[in-house]
């Protein structure tokens, strides 16, 4: 085991026994949700996983510490401390540990952590992607690169129309990324069920899920996949609202010059705030959905032959 990690002993046990594990992450409650509701959906998204027959383990770094499930004075501690945690993506890492800091990790930092735990599924909202101007910004998340080159499914409602959606699907394909739809042919664009755009692949099934990614690194293959899940209907956002709470959210941006890792914890406020907070019960919703999902996907993973 990677001397910078420390696994949850009730994760530890789990992974031991060939039992179903469910990473999660928690730039999702220090920067992608207000306290208290990002400590209330934290805590609420574990029992969920629970609730489906699987173990979460929440990952963060801690006082130089690589983290692999947390107990809930640990969550509690990250959600009050918000934004006022580093963000920590695969860059941030070293020197974060090296310090002793403590940070959030992204898609791309969880995936990294739970690769070293052993852990093969992840639930979140939504992945960071290509985002809108990247022609001239070179803004593209480096979850896309993780998605690339390690090993882990994500589990997510697709990616949140702040970003240029057609181009973040041209860049997981260019790189070899698997984007399965749950019972959808189209991707999913977070708040809504269809971006209107399709997908080639779709599982109706977690069994040939798992088994895909059974074949994917029974293959060789490096990198991980996108298990797009679309919200429920009855917790979509009305297509209009969130298109101009978006196009708001993105103009503040540009006047105000924000860039870099700033800009995803500002547009998903701004978009909280200009929809008055209704984009947030939906954000809460979604997420229950993927961690249901993931966590039945991990039943299945842990059930399969090894290909
Ligand atoms: N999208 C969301 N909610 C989030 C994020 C993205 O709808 O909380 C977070 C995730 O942690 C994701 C990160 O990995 O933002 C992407 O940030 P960046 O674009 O700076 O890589
Ligand atoms: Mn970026």
């Amino acid at each position: 085991m990677n001397p910078l990690l420390d696994i949850h002993p009730e994760v530890a046990q789990a992974l031991q026994r060939g039992a179903a594990v469910v990473a999660l992450e928690s730039t999702i409650i220090a920067h992608g949700m207000p306290w208290p509701q990002n400590v209330e959906t934290a805590l609420a998204v574990e029992a969920e996983v629970r609730a489906h027959g699987a173990v979460p383990a929440t990952i963060a770094v801690i006082d130089g510490r690589l983290k692999a499930g947390l107990d809930r004075p640990a969550i509690e501690a990250f959600g009050r401390a918000g934004p006022s945690l580093p963000k920590a993506s695969r860059r941030d890492l070293p020197l974060l540990l090296a310090r002793g800091q403590s940070g959030a990790t992204t898609v791309a930092a969880t995936m990294i952590i739970a690769a070293l735990a052993g852990i093969r599924v992840f639930a979140t909202g939504g992945i960071g992607g290509v985002h809108r101007g990247a022609g001239t910004s070179f803004d593209i998340s480096a979850d896309l690169q993780e998605l690339a080159r390690t090993p882990v499914a994500v589990v997510c409602a697709g990616a949140k129309a702040i970003l240029d959606l057609p181009l973040t699907l041209e860049y997981l394909e260019t790189h070899g990324v698997p984007v399965i739809g749950w019972r959808t042919d189209r991707l999913p664009a977070f708040y809504t069920r269809d971006s209107g755009l399709p997908l080639v692949q779709r599982a109706d099934d977690v069994a040939e899920i798992a088994a895909s990614m059974r074949v994917q690194w029974g293959l060789g293959y490096p990198g991980g996949l996108v298990v797009a899940n679309p919200i429920p209907a009855e917790f979509e956002m009305p297509r209009d609202v969130i298109t101009q709470a978006i196009a708001g959210a993105l103009a503040e941006a540009d006047a105000q010059g924000i860039s870099g890792k700033a800009i995803t914890p500002f547009l998903l406020d701004r978009v909280a705030t200009l929809t008055g907070g209704d984009s947030l019960a939906s954000n809460i919703q979604l997420v229950l959905n993927n961690a249901r999902l993931a966590a039945g996907l991990a039943v299945a993973y842990v059930a399969q032959p090894i290909a």
